[in-house]
C-alpha cells in the first residue's frame, strides 16, 4: 500500500526476503524500540536491555556470508538499516558498528580463528564490538594518526588514545587501527586487557541514546594473533567505512520518514485560522519539499543497493548517497519540528529527538565536507583535502 513515506512505491521493488526483514524489523521497531527510545534519549542511555532481542532477530552482519552471519543482499542490509533509524539514529548506529565496522572487518580481513571466535557471537549480539580509528587531534584525517603499533617479540605493543568511539565503554572486542612500520594495520583489543580502558564522553546533546567512548590504550600487548592478518594499510579501515556510509545512506531515510509522518499526521489534526494546517498552502508546499527530499533519498539508497548488488560499487557514489541523505533527513527533521510549533520542541514527538541525532550522524562517518570533497576529487581528479 503507497504511503507518503514510500511515494515512489520502492516497496513493490522489494524480493520476498527482503520484504521479510524489513517487516520482521519493522515489527521490533514498533512494539519494542518506540516505546523505550524516547525515555533512553532523555536519560542519556543506551537501551542495553534490547540487545539480545537485536541478536535474536538475525540481522547483525546482514550480508556477510558463513561463522553465523545471515547471508542476506545489500539492500535487506539497507532496509535493517533505515528501520532501526526510524527509530532513533543512536540504534541504527548499535547496528551499523556492529555489522559493518566490527564483524565485517573480521570478516573480510580476519584469521579462520578470528572468524570462528568472534563472528557467530557478534551475530547473535553475545558479543558486542566497536571500531577505533578517530584519535582526539581529529578525525576527518586518519592517515595523521598517532596510535602506535610496534613488535615485541612475538607481540604488538599499541600506544595512543582514540576519540569518539561508538559502543567503546560496552565493548567485548575492539577493532583498533593503528600505525606500524608496515603501514596501518589492524588489532583485535579484548575487553580487559592490561593498558587498555574506556571511559565515556558525557554531556552529549545528540546521541543520547547510544554510548560514545574514549579508548586509552598504554602499553597494550597484544599477540600476533590478534592482528587481522590481510589489513594492510589504510585501505582497509576506509572499505568498513564504506560498508557502514551505505547503511547511514539507508537509514536517514528512516529517521525522515518519522518526522514526515508526524509533520503530516499533526497539521492534518492542528486546527488554525478556521481550518487544518494541512489545508493551507505554504504547510503543504512545506510537506510536499519533504516528500521531494526524502523521495530522491530513498531513490539514492536503492540505487546504491543495485550497484553493491552488482560489486561495482565505488567509494565516491557512496558518498554522494551519505552526503544528500543525511542533509535531507536533517532538513526534514527541523521543518517537521517547526510545523509542531512549541509542541516540536518537547521529546514527546520525535522530529526534534531525530534532528538533535542527526547533527552526530552528519559529522561522523566522514563529514559532510569531506564527502563533498571525495564527491568532487572524483570529478576534477584533483585531491582538495
Ligand atoms: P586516500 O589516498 O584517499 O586512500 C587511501 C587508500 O584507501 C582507498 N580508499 C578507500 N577504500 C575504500 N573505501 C573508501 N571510502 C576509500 N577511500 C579511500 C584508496 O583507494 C587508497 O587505496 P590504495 O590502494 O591506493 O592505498 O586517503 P586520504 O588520506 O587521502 O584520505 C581520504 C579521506 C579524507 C576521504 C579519508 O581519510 C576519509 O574518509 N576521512 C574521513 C574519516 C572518517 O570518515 N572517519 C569515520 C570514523 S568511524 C565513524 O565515524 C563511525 S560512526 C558509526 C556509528 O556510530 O554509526
Ligand atoms: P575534524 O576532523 O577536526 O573536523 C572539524 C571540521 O573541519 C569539520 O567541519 C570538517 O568537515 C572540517 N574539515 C576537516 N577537513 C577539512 C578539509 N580538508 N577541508 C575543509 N574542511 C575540513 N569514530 C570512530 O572511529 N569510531 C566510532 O565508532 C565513532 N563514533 C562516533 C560517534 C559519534 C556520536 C560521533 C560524534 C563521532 C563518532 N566518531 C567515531 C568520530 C567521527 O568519525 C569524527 O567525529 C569525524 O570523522 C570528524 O572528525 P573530528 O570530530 O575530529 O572533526
Amino acid at each position: 500500500m503507497p504511503t507518503p513515506e514510500d511515494f515512489l512505491d520502492l516497496l513493490t521493488t522489494l524480493s520476498p526476503e527482503e520484504e521479510l526483514v524489513r517487516s520482521t524489523v519493522a515489527r521490533f521497531v514498533d512494539e519494542r524500540a518506540l516505546p523505550l527510545v524516547p525515555a533512553a534519549f532523555e536519560e542519556g542511555r543506551f537501551p542495553r536491555e534490547i540487545v539480545p532481542e537485536i541478536g535474536a532477530l538475525g540481522v547483525l552482519g546482514t550480508s556477510l556470508e558463513g561463522y553465523g552471519c545471515p547471508g542476506l543482499g545489500p539492500v535487506a542490509y539497507g532496509l535493517v538499516c533505515e528501520e532501526f533509524e526510524r527509530a532513533d539514529s543512536g540504534l541504527r548506529s548499535f547496528v551499523s558498528v556492529q555489522s559493518s565496522l566490527v564483524m565485517y572487518p573480521i570478516h573480510a580481513f580476519g584469521s579462520e580463528e578470528q572468524k570462528k571466535t568472534w563472528l557467530p557471537r557478534l551475530a547473535r549480539a553475545e558479543a558486542l564490538g566497536c571500531f577505533g580509528l578517530t584519535e582526539p587531534h581529529g578525525g576527518s584525517d586518519p592517515a595523521a594518526m598517532r596510535t602506535r603499533a610496534r613488535r615485541s617479540g612475538g607481540d604488538w605493543i599499541l600506544d595512543g588514545a582514540k576519540m569518539w568511539i561508538t559502543n567503546g565503554s560496552i565493548a567485548d572486542v575492539a577493532v583498533v587501527w593503528a600505525q606500524a612500520e608496515e603501514g596501518v594495520l589492524g588489532f583485535l583489543v579484548e575487553k580487559g586487557t592490561a593498558g587498555f580502558a574506556a571511559t565515556d564522553i558525557e554531556h552529549k546533546a545528540s546521541l543520547r541514546a547510544s554510548v560514545t567512548s574514549a579508548l586509552y590504550l598504554d602499553g597494550v600487548r597484544v599477540p600476533e594473533r590478534q592482528r587481522l592478518p590481510e589489513a594492510r594499510g589504510l585501505k582497509a579501515p576506509l572499505s568498513c567505512l564504506t560498508q557502514a556510509r551505505y547503511g547511514i545512506a539507508w537509514g536517514a531515510c528512516g529517521a525522515a520518514r518519522a518526522c514526515l509522518e508526524t509533520a503530516r499526521t499533526y497539521t492534518a489534526e492542528r486546527r488554525l485560522f478556521g481550518g487544518a494546517l494541512a489545508e493551507k498552502q505554504i504547510v503543504q508546499q512545506r510537506l510536499a519539499r519533504m516528500v521531494r527530499g526524502l523521495a530522491t533519498a530513498q531513490l539514492l539508497a536503492h540505487r546504491l543497493g543495485v550497484l553493491k548488488r552488482a560489486g561495482t560499487l565505488r567509494p565516491a557514489q557512496v558518498s554522494l548517497a551519505k552526503w544528500n541523505n543525511v542533509r535531507s533527513a536533517l532538513e526534514i527533521a527541523r521543518d517537521a519540528r517547526d510545523l509542531l510549533g512549541g509542541a516540536g520542541i518537547t521529546l514527546e514527538f520525535p522530529p526534534i529527538r531525530h534532528s538533535l541525532n542527526l547533527e552526530s550522524v552528519i559529522t561522523y562517518e566522514g563529514t559532510e565536507t569531506i564527502h563533498e570533497l571525495a564527491v568532487g576529487r572524483e570529478i576534477t581528479g584533483v585531491s582538495a583535502f
